[in-house]
């Protein structure tokens, strides 16, 4: 223990003079959990009790100050004291109080800190109040306290983005009081003990201070959130806690607790809770531990969208890249698109301009396949055929250095297959990024047959430099995301077909959370694309029992159009709003015509069933059969690649909310119209038998 007086496993006091210190040790973010509060409350009481002190300093040992409350603990009984309990007593200690901040003060770190009577913080850390991120509210104070100490303007700004922000911007805004040059916590804290018994660090008691009033910026900022936001009803719920501070504090404080509590309950919680610790537990796996190889410089074959914003990732890195094209328009093209890549990066306040000159100097473009020959890792990121594949890992297998990693970025090809046209099948893997690879952040590694553990490491290695989420993936047709979108595609144009419009199936998504309907997405892809992959299952054969759903989506490729990039597709774009286009419904009409389909009424919730329904089935296979290590990778394979709501944590974690027996009346109820399409996963019968959820194969 960092003090002689130890009040919780977490928590100890001692005095340096007339300086109570209070050292909150409890990694690897000093959350608050159980052991923090009983031992600040313990030792809050003890120094107040002992009278010896003239100003009590609280600080955290390792990396941060309180990052927030424990997340692990949602969901569970409460235990006493809660975290309000604790930041109360805090602030009515008679000896007054101060926090020293460092690292990331988030959450009810940052609401304790707010109960302190002076925030003291090291120049360049951070602060934030991030609950709404995880689908609930601040609820130890942070709605109350923030606006005493700043204004309701700025708590709006801060609790509703929840961004981390600067302390020095902090400072300026009221909200900490002292910003210091790093240095030891506990010596910060003696210090400014020291200068809180001097006068010469004022305090401040919120539960003294009144809130001025400022209607106009919670109504303006609860407008924005229900326009911005519409299915997450903690925006909201924020708004309105926020704007009841104008109350006295301990009345505010139980107004903030009962729009906490909506939020604590609500499946939102459960699937942003389930996000957070998803985007961790995907690289939590034995395959990307252990030794790696370097990634000290990196190939890259192909300058097209896919290979110029994977360049683009790498040096947005660091990362040093060596781009190869065939052709000089080519090369051109691709520096150009990862010019305006970064250009656009410098525009969002991706990166500062001096950063981006830096990135755009460690690349090296080339037409020469030969200058690979000392790069660490090589990713292909050519035309979708096996043929130029096989032909560009045999040239690689020559040319590379050994124990260079060559990896292919197809969306579905064999992994297995490319690596047999090389003598080191033990190189090579698949590194299947989505488009903009600079901007999605999942990163799909695709472990081959014979590829090394390290090799295999070493892309997660990448992943975590490159800021991705990496998930591991084994080989099948489509890996696990475009298998599952193979899929419930065919859903969507079941549905068409039987009596839904596309205008509607869009709509019936969208108000379920998706970002964008799918045929909006398709327009915005182009529908060549699945045009052409459906040619080529046509020539590979599709399966004679499936009732091929693709008419319709061929005659809008062949008659009308590409999607937006030919100015109509499913939607018309000449006033640049997407406007339902009648001659799809034509289209329509004639191929339920030839088909003898009477078309039936749906519901919008019958559409998000049939398409819920189809996306968990194949999800479930796709655990089933090992392509996907566990029911969460697939979760975040949807949140960070598919822009799959994340509210909903993710197709498996959904799955839940409705149970496997209901999974399976609705499989079996479909099937009478379908048999061939709607099969039970035996995983998802033997769940509904035994009443296991997806979660319990989390682990
Ligand atoms: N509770 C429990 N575990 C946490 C945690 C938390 N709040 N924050 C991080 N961890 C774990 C994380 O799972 C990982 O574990 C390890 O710490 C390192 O995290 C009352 C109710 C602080 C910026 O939302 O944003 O306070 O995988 O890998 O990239 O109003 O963690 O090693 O086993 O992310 O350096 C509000 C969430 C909570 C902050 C550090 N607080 N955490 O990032 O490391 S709600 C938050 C973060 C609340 C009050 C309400 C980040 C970080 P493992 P990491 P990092």
């Amino acid at each position: 223990m960092a003090e002689s007086n130890s009040t919780s496993e977490a928590v100890s006091y001692g005095y340096e003079g007339d300086v109570a210190l209070i050292c909150v040790d409890n990694p690897p973010v000093n959350a608050t959990g159980i052991a923090v509060r009983e031992g600040l409350v313990k030792a809050i009481e003890a120094i107040n009790e002992e009278a010896k002190a003239g100003a009590i300093a609280i600080y955290c040992a390792g990396r941060t100050f309180i990052a927030g409350a424990d997340i692990r603990e949602f969901g569970k009984p409460p235990m006493a004291p809660s975290l309000t309990e604790v930041v109360n007593v805090i602030e009515q200690s008679k000896i007054p109080t101060l926090s020293v901040l460092h690292g990331t003060t988030l959450g009810g770190g940052f609401e304790t800190a707010l109960g302190t009577h002076a925030r003291v913080a090291m120049k360049g850390a951070k602060f934030g109040l991030p609950e709404v991120l995880l689908g609930i509210i601040p609820g130890a104070g942070g709605t109350q306290r923030l606006p005493r100490v700043s204004s309701i303007a700025y708590t709006l700004d801060i609790a509703v983005s929840g961004r981390h922000a600067p302390v020095e911007e902090g400072l300026e805004k009221g909200a900490i009081d002292r910003v210091v040059e790093p240095g030891e916590p506990r010596d910060i804290a003696i210090a400014m003990g020291r200068e809180v018994i001097a006068g010469t660090l004022p305090t401040r008691r919120t539960n003294e201070i009144d809130v001025t009033r400022d209607d106009a910026a919670i109504e303006q900022t609860l407008a924005m959130v229900k326009k911005k936001n519409p299915h997450l009803i903690n925006l909201a719920e924020c708004v309105e806690a926020i704007g009841k501070s104008s109350l006295p504090l301990q009345e505010g404080l139980k107004a903030e607790r009962e729009h906490f509590m909506v939020c604590l309950n609500s499946p939102q919680r459960s699937g942003l809770i389930h996000a957070f610790f998803g985007e961790r537990a995907v690289s939590n796996i034995p395959e990307a531990k252990g030794d790696t190889r370097p990634l000290g410089k990196i190939g890259v074959i192909g300058g097209g969208t896919m290979g110029s914003g994977i360049t683009t990732s790498c040096l947005m890195a660091g990362i040093p890249v060596r781009l190869i094209e065939v052709q000089q328009d080519g090369l051109d093209r691709g520096v150009a698109t990862i010019t305006k890549n970064l250009d656009g990066a410098v525009s969002r306040g991706k990166m500062s301009s001096d950063k981006r000159d830096a990135a755009l100097a460690m690349l090296e473009p080339s037409l020469a396949m030969e200058d690979l020959a000392d790069v660490d890792l090589v990713i292909e990121a050519v035309f979708e055929k096996m043929e130029i594949k096989k032909e560009i890992f045999g040239k690689l297998d020559t040319i590379c250095k050994p124990g260079a990693i060559l990896a292919s970025n197809t969306s579905y090809l064999d992994v297995n297959k490319i690596a047999d046209m090389t003598n080191r099948p033990q190189d090579v893997l698949g590194l299947h990024f989505f488009s903009p690879a600079h901007v999605m952040r999942l990163l799909e590694i695709v472990q081959g047959a014979k590829t090394a553990p390290d090799a295999l490491a070493t892309g997660f290695a990448l992943a975590k430099k490159l800021k991705k989420v990496g998930v591991l993936a084994q080989v099948c047709d489509g890996f696990i995301g475009n298998r599952i979108l193979g899929h419930y595609g065919k859903v969507i144009s079941y549905l068409v077909l039987d009596g839904a419009s596309p205008a509607q199936v869009d709509s019936a998504l969208e108000g379920f959370g998706m970002a964008m309907g799918p045929h909006k997405v398709g327009d915005l892809a182009g529908l060549d694309i699945g045009y052409m992959t459906r040619q080529r299952r046509k020539e590979e054969g599709y399966p004679a029992d499936e009732r091929y759903g693709g008419d319709i989506a061929d005659r809008i490729s062949e008659r009308v159009g590409h999607g937006r990039k030919t100015g109509k597709g499913y939607y018309l774009y000449e006033t640049g709003a997407p406007v339902p286009n009648p001659e799809v419904d034509a289209i329509i009409d004639e191929v339920r015509a030839e088909k003898g389909i009477t078309p039936k009424d749906f519901t919008d919730q019958d559409i998000v069933d049939r398409y819920m329904t189809a996306f968990i089935a194949e999800a479930t296979r796709v655990v089933e059969d090992g392509t996907a290590k566990r029911p969460v990778d697939v979760d975040m394979v949807f949140l960070f690649g598919y822009g799959f709501p994340r509210h909903r944590g993710g197709p498996l974690h959904y799955a839940d909310s409705i149970g496997a027996a209901e999974l399976v009346r609705r499989i079996e109820e479909y099937a009478k119209e379908d048999p061939y399409y709607w099969q039970v996963p035996a995983l998802l019968r033997k769940m509904a038998e035994d009443g296991t959820k997806f979660a319990d194969m989390n682990t």
